[in-house]
């Protein structure tokens, strides 16, 4: 047998020490752009994320609701596979019909019935005016005004390279201080050929589409423009069984990018289904593979054509793997081999393919100890399964409110084909649960919790991009002693206590 000389960890034995930052390194400036599919040395990826984060491809977190709420943030979900390809496919087809908005060719306010409606119209000086309602999550009242002076615009081209100029033409008012949904939009994107103007936030998320009149008066057209660009990002999972039907009827749905979803991906199974789609669709279709472990794991599905590479087994929260089967690997060593194999990769082949860390991350923390590690991203279940956008249901027990999250092996979601040895179709022994999670909320405010502690540490390692992050993070193992001293500790808690 093969020994590996160095145990393995997992995210809570490490922390990251601080290292010089500049006054530039304030959490504002920091981007968490990332690719999401292989690129060349000297190209982009044709994809990529505002924000490190993928919902897991399991029944209790990623349906179209979650991909929206998810999408907006900058991230994206892979719609589960454990249904059938029809409703898996409306799945997707629903979440890119998904509309943010257009511009009426009305010039009057009309009273307020479409979601996330966009009304043209002019000010008492004669200038051009916009006035936008919510996004569709609210009801409908205006947010605010875009008139005619002081407007930061982005141009951008059609390669999605934004120019920034200051133009004296147009100003974002506020209607109602009190609404957050546009408050954030403070860039506008205007984009002649397609004659539309995306409103984006400062992390460049679309917010809002206002499109000409005349454009929105050919219906057909407004259709074809929310083109495969302006459209949600979302993703699917796939398996290694029916892919030649699963496939197809996913990208006709708009499926921007696909996973095989496997628990075990070192297997010929894998390379067979990437060459098959592949070959038959394009490279233009862009195909994540996983999960793998080590670094021989990562070399055989970069060789077999995988768009990324997913890393992890058995970390994940409601994963039973190792107990039953005795398979796995510590989280943290997993994520530092694979990337360490990544990046070898990419300086002998001058591919770049991102990887992604698959399950595990219990706290916040253990996101950026992830990038920090060398993931481009991360995927998430019980994460996500936490919010009000996840499809399960939620109840009150004793008093406290849970949702349910349950595991792609268990029982309950019969995903045989994520366990497939090429045996029977069916699930042989369960290798995960049913299980419980603490209600947390939006997905929204979440979201926003977690990335502003995200940046507030890269800020304290000194780092503005991922990439600078990966490279300039130092991270040291704890002694379990240590781990107790990072708590509070020797002190009583005031919350033990009831008042007399
Ligand atoms: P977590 O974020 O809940 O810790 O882990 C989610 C990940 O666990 C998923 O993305 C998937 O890779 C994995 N998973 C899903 N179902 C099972 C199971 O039933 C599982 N064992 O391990």
């Amino acid at each position: 047998a093969y020994f590996f000389e160095e145990p393995s960890h997992t995210f809570g034995e490490y922390l990251l020490v601080p290292g010089y930052s500049s006054d530039r390194c304030i959490p504002v400036n920091v981007s968490l752009q990332t690719p999401l599919v292989k690129f060349k040395k000297g190209e982009e990826s044709k994809i990529k994320i505002n924000i490190p984060m993928t919902s897991a491809i399991m029944q209790a977190v990623s349906d179209d609701t979650m991909a929206i709420a998810l999408a907006k943030e900058g991230g994206v979900s892979f719609i589960f596979g454990s249904q059938s390809i029809e409703q898996q496919a409306e799945m997707v087809s629903r979440v890119k019909n998904y509309k943010s908005g257009f511009v009426s060719s009305d010039s009057n306010i009309k009273p307020t019935t479409t979601l996330g409606e966009i009304l043209e119209l002019k000010d008492e000086t004669g200038h051009s005016t916009m006035a936008v309602t919510d996004d569709g999550t609210a009801t409908g009242k205006l947010v605010g005004i875009v008139t005619s002076r002081d407007y930061r615009i982005t141009r951008m081209s059609m390669d999605q390279t934004a120019e920034e100029f200051m133009t004296p033409f147009a100003k974002l008012v506020y209607a109602d201080a009190d609404t957050t949904n546009l408050s954030q939009a403070n860039d506008m994107i205007w984009d002649n050929k397609l004659n539309m103007l995306p409103l984006v936030d400062k992390n460049q998320r679309l917010r809002y589409m206002v499109f000409r009149k005349d454009y929105t008066d050919n219906k057909q057209n407004r259709n074809e423009v929310i083109d495969n660009k302006k459209r949600y990002l979302v993703g699917a999972g796939i398996n290694t069984r029916d892919y030649a039907e699963r496939v197809p009827a996913l990208l006709n749905a708009g499926a921007d990018v696909l996973c095989i979803d496997s628990s075990e991906g070192f297997s010929e199974w894998q390379s067979i289904t990437l060459k098959y789609i592949h070959e038959e669709f394009g490279d233009d279709v862009k195909v994540g593979a996983g999960n793998v472990v080590d670094a021989e794991g990562f070399r055989f599905l970069a060789e077999a054509g995988a768009d990324f590479i997913k890393v992890g087994i058995g970390g994940g929260s409601i994963c039973i793997t190792r107990e039953t089967k005795g398979i796995g690997r510590g989280q943290a060593t997993a994520v530092i081999d694979v990337a360490k194999a990544r990046d070898e990769y990419y300086r002998e082949t001058g591919v770049y393919i991102p990887i992604c860390s698959d399950g595990g991350i219990v706290h916040d923390y253990h996101m950026t100890l992830a990038l920090a590690m060398g993931a481009d991203f991360m995927m998430l279940g019980r994460y996500f399964s936490r919010f009000d956008e996840s499809p399960t249901n939620r109840v009150r027990i004793n008093g406290t409110y849970l949702k349910e999250y349950w595991g792609e092996g268990s029982n309950r979601a019969r995903n045989w084909q994520r366990y497939d040895m090429g045996g029977d179709k069916k699930l042989s022994f369960e290798e995960g649960v049913d299980s419980y999670v603490p209600y947390a909320g939006s997905l929204k405010d979440n979201v926003e919790l977690s990335l502003s502690k995200m940046r507030s540490t890269m800020c304290n390692c000194g780092a503005l991009t991922i990439k600078e992050f990966q490279q300039k993070s130092k991270l040291t193992l704890v002694s379990s002693t240590s781990i107790v001293e990072g708590g509070s500790h020797d002190v009583i808690l005031k919350d033990k206590f009831s008042h007399e």
